[in-house]
């Protein structure tokens, strides 16, 4: 470690963006060069970076492809509905049961998650065209299971192809009756992200399923849980304060949620938006149509939890809700700290990376800062300019090429059912008391001046980021995992959690606490031999060089 501290002193932020340049053409280092920034936050001058653009070919980057994000990210956790795969086996085969999202099948037991439903695409399929197949997969799919809604996933060669699948989607539904059939355009090459993925996924969401049951829900406060997946269970850890609260939860969109949720999520009062960065498109839309007003909540972390809670309270406004969430939080919070006392002396100063999705590499911060433990460079695979800088960016995002393909529904309120939460007097005095509606901060101003903010990492840049600032623990996926171990740091998974979580309300933060003290003061990693340390001398050039 003596090393590892003695590099952190020899390398200035610019120093080390220079490095990661260092060895890619000029065309190329010029474009790296807008996605690696050194963080000026506390100046008062969020610089720009460049995100949501494409990966530059021949670059390993981590993200996935925009199927992933619509059928894995948003519609993966649902229990109830069958997600039916169009394309070739491989597509659906690697986004079953990969994303570690819970499920709790309930009492009515009706749980698709553990099958894999494909329409398993052959050369000739390609060829003569698959929407025979897929008609009579949802055919047999119906037969076996009689769900109460199945929904289509196109993969690229079914957009390469020009499958009509919203038609066979809409002919089947008219054909079953009871059993809603709906199609997403959302073939991996649509996008330059699951990030689109996310969009599309909202997009059909909202048009054919939120609003379909007008049923009034029992329960007081009732509330949508919104860009919460239960991974490694960190939804039953919310949905268990929640309910301690007295809060009701109408929809989770979509850890462990049914077609019911997603059907009555108009009925609530109050939107929480945890991930924005998948969701915030359904927040709006629902507000817009329905006046359920939306606010960014953040259960990861104890104080993080706290916050939110405390903001649901807040909005309510109802005293009774409002003692009962200081007493759960009185309650939890001995635990919460007995273990983190007990942790600190060991975490204090330690330092991590965090390059994850689109909104965790900025949440779990909350949780490292409990620990004592400082953020030295993070950044997110696929997020936009909003999440690194602040919603407040939003209308001087440039609208390029990319987004322009992705739809963006025109939404107006419903005749009928747009019923406003509150009145504008009662949301100016919340406003007023500093209450932040539709708003969300970004990375940069709650990271520290100097620190790397580097979009779309990828793999030759996030080995040169250990090798050079030596942090005591890196996050991120599978794909990284081993060849950061092998570089002799500690590396967590922050997407599937390893096989750990929850992580997130005031249990997840315990289970992570003990996690990080385990990892950032575990032996094993001094002995491993990182291949600049065992020959410093071994070096490569590239052909441009
Ligand atoms: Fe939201 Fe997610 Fe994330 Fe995301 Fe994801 Fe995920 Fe993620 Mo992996 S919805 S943006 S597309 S919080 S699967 S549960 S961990 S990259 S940071």
């Amino acid at each position: 470690m003596a090393t590892a501290k003695k590099k952190l002193v020899q390398w200035e932020p610019t120093d080390i963006k220079k490095e990661l340049l260092k060895k890619y053409p000029a065309k190329v280092a010029r474009k790296r060069a807008k996605q690696i920034l050194i963080n000026e936050a506390l100046e008062n001058t969020t610089p720009e970076i460049t995100a949501n653009v494409r990966t530059i070919p021949g670059i390993i980057t981590m993200r996935g492809c925009t199927y992933a994000g619509c059928k894995g990210v948003i519609m993966g956790p649902t229990r109830d509905i069958v997600n039916l795969v169009h394309g070739p086996i491989g597509c659906s085969f690697y986004a079953w049961l990969t994303r570690r999202n819970q499920t709790d099948a309930g009492v009515d037991g009706e749980n698709y998650m553990t099958y894999c439903f494909s329409t398993d695409m052959q050369d000739s399929d390609i060829i003569f065209g698959g929407e025979k197949k897929l008609a009579a997969a949802i055919q047999e799919v119906y037969d076996l299971f009689h769900p109460k809604a199945i929904t289509v996933f196109a993969t690229c060669p079914v957009g390469l192809i020009g499958d009509d699948i919203h038609t066979v989607a809409r002919t089947m539904k008219e054909k079953l009756g009871d059993c809603n059939v709906f199609a997403f355009s959302c073939e991996g090459y649509k996008g330059v992200s699951q990030s689109a993925g996310h969009h599309i996924a909202n997009n059909q969401v909202f048009t054919h399923m939120v609003g379909e049951n007008n049923e009034e829900k029992p329960g007081e406060y009732k509330i949508n849980l919104l860009g919460e997946y239960n991974i490694g269970g960190d939804g039953f850890e919310i949905d268990r304060i929640l309910r301690k609260c007295g809060i009701t939860t109408i929809s989770t969109f979509s850890g462990n949620s049914t077609y019911d949720q997603f059907a009555s999520a108009h009925m609530a009062d109050l939107s929480c938006v945890m991930c924005h960065r998948s969701i915030n498109y359904v927040a709006d839309m629902m507000e817009t149509k329905y006046g359920i007003p939306w606010i960014k909540v953040n259960f990861i972390g104890a104080k993080s939890t706290i916050k939110s809670l405390r903001k649901i309270a807040e909005y309510f406004g109802d005293q009774k809700l409002i003692d009962r969430v200081e007493a759960v939080i009185a309650e939890e919070m001995p635990a919460v700290d007995a273990v983190r006392e007990d942790v600190l002396p060991r975490t204090t100063g330690k330092t991590a990376m965090l390059f994850v999705g689109g909104s965790r590499a900025h949440h779990y911060q909350d949780l490292f800062a409990e620990m004592g433990m400082k953020t030295l460079s993070a950044g997110y695979e696929f997020a936009h300019r909003d999440d690194y800088e602040g919603r407040h960016v939003i209308p001087n995002l440039k609208v390029d090429a990319d987004s322009r393909n992705i739809e963006e529904l025109e939404v107006e309120a419903d005749p009928e059912r747009f019923k406003p939460r509150k009145t504008d007097a009662e949301l100016k005095a919340l406003e007023d008391k500093g209450f932040k509606f539709k708003e969300y901060d970004g990375i940069m101003p709650d990271m520290e001046a100097g620190s790397l903010i580097i979009d779309d990492l990828n793999q030759y840049e996030a080995e040169k980021l250990v090798e050079l600032m030596k942090p005591d623990i890196f996050c991120a996926g599978i794909k990284e995992k081993f060849s950061i171990q092998k570089l002799g740091v500690p590396m967590k998974q922050l997407h599937s959690y390893d096989s750990g979580g929850p992580y997130a309300g005031f249990k997840g933060a315990i289970n992570f606490y003990k996690e990080i003290d385990r990892l950032v003061n575990s032996k094993v990693w001094s002995y491993m031999k990182a291949p600049w340390q065992e020959s410093p001398e071994l070096s490569a050039t590239y052909v441009w060089e």
